[in-house]
Formats: structure tokens, C-alpha cells, sequence
């Protein structure tokens, strides 16, 4: 704003103005009016701008609807061992592996087996430990004992009494006996029905070689003994006797 200053040299100096020569004067400018009041208030401007979302709102209270289930957590320790189960079915067979003939380590071994086996009963028969008849193989400790001492020894070992199933293997027995020259316990027992006689897993015999008037205990003689020319004869079981087995 002018000060009130200004008018006035303002207004002095339109008063000293000069006339011009064509007899007209200029008349002093008057004052300038005082400013006019404010104008009423101008309408609203447009919209601005979307403005950046706000923070998050403070929890809100309790007692509303429970949310979805949330994710699993981490697995837990090992637990303790459970008590066994029962046994399951026996499963299928498997494929069948490869034949022994085919079998090029597997076939040198059981070679080499062999070749071994064979030496060792070599040995074995030519110090007259053991008589080989067939697939049988007979051997004696020595010993005399009753019936029942002899089978247990025999069945210890692996075997079982020497029990002649043909006029073969009676003949290799009775090397043996001829070797001790003892009469020996047979693997041969009288069944329940008197004079008539069994293998010890009770099957009736198939062969015999019993010496003529025997078997005569007629179920007083229960065993049955070899007597050093290969006949048998039934003796009774608690005598002492020479122990042959057979593998
Ligand atoms: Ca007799």
C-alpha cells in the first residue's frame, strides 16, 4: 500500500503543474480511492490425489469369529520303540537263481570240496578208521557198552547204530567186528509183537541174516547182536558190546 506520504507529493506536485501555451490547463490527478474490501470466498478447488494407505488399525476386541486353522507345525522327536508285531505270511518265492552248472565259482568250490572230502576218507580208511559201503560211512570208537550207551554215542555223533540193509553193508559191519573181534550191538530192536523185529525208526526190516535157530528170545531178547562170522542172533540190551556206527 502507498503511503499517506506519497499522496501528498503527489497531490503537490499536480497543483505546481504548468498551463501549456494553448490555454488549457491540465488539471491535477486527483487521489487515488482507498482499496476496496475483500471479495467474497472462491468456490472449492477439484479432488487431489489418492493418498498412501494408512498404518494398520489396533487389535480389535476379542470374542469374534475363531479364524481358519493354521499351517502344521515342525515334526516331533522320535517316539520309543513299539512292542513287536505278530509274524507275517510267508511271502512268494523268489525267481529262481542261477544253476550250480552254471555257476563257474560256485562249481569250483564244491570241485575243491570234494577233492578234499575224498582225501580226508582216505586217509581215515587206509588207517581202518572208517568203511565206506555205498553212501554209507561206518566207523567204531572202540567201545563196549550196553545197547542204549552205544546208540547215544552213535546219535552224538551224528550218526546212528550200524543197521545192515543188505548182504553188502552186513559184510562192511562185519569187517569191523572182525577187526575187534567183538560181537556188536546192531541198530535193529524187537517191536511190541514178540520174534518180530524193526529198524529203530520202527519200519519192519527188509533184509536179515539171522543164524539159523535165531531170533529165539521171543520178547525176552529185545537187541540184537552180530556175531563175528556176520550171523545175528537176539541178545538182550544191557550185555556189553562193541559200538559201530554208520553216517
Ligand atoms: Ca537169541
Amino acid at each position: 500500500m502507498l503511503s499517506y506520504s506519497f499522496y501528498m507529493v503527489a497531490a503537490v506536485a499536480a497543483f505546481l503543474g504548468s498551463c501549456h501555451a494553448q490555454d488549457k490547463c491540465t488539471g491535477i490527478p486527483g487521489l487515488p480511492g482507498s482499496p476496496g474490501a475483500n471479495g467474497l470466498p472462491g468456490r472449492d478447488g477439484r479432488d487431489g490425489l489418492r493418498g498412501e494407505p494408512g498404518p494398520p488399525g489396533p487389535i480389535g476386541p476379542s470374542g469374534g469369529l475363531m479364524g481358519p486353522p493354521g499351517r502344521d507345525g515342525l515334526p516331533g522327536p522320535q517316539g520309543l520303540k513299539g512292542e513287536r508285531g505278530e509274524k507275517g505270511e510267508k511271502g512268494d518265492i523268489g525267481p529262481p537263481g542261477l544253476p550250480a552248472s552254471l555257476d563257474t565259482e560256485l562249481r569250483n568250490v564244491l570241485v575243491s570240496l570234494k577233492r578234499r572230502l575224498a582225501r580226508l576218507e582216505g586217509v581215515l580208511a587206509l588207517n581202518a578208521k572208517i568203511t565206506e559201503v555205498g553212501e554209507k560211512i561206518l566207523a567204531s570208537n572202540g567201545k563196549e557198552v550196553n545197547f542204549a550207551s552205544a546208540l547215544k554215542y552213535c546219535e552224538e555223533a551224528g550218526g546212528t547204530l550200524a543197521t545192515p540193509m543188505n548182504e553188502e553193508e552186513n559184510k562192511a559191519i562185519l569187517g569191523i567186528v572182525k577187526q575187534y573181534n567183538r560181537y556188536a550191538y546192531l541198530g535193529i530192536k524187537e517191536s511190541e509183537i514178540s520174534g518180530q523185529f524193526s529198524y529203530m525208526n520202527g519200519i519192519p526190516l527188509n533184509y536179515t541174516k539171522w543164524r539159523q535157530y535165531e531170533p529165539n528170545g521171543k520178547g525176552t531178547e529185545k537187541c540184537v547182536e552180530m556175531y563175528t562170522d556176520g550171523s545175528w542172533n537176539d541178545k538182550k540190551c544191557n550185555l556189553y558190546r562193541l559200538t559201530i556206527c554208520e553216517f
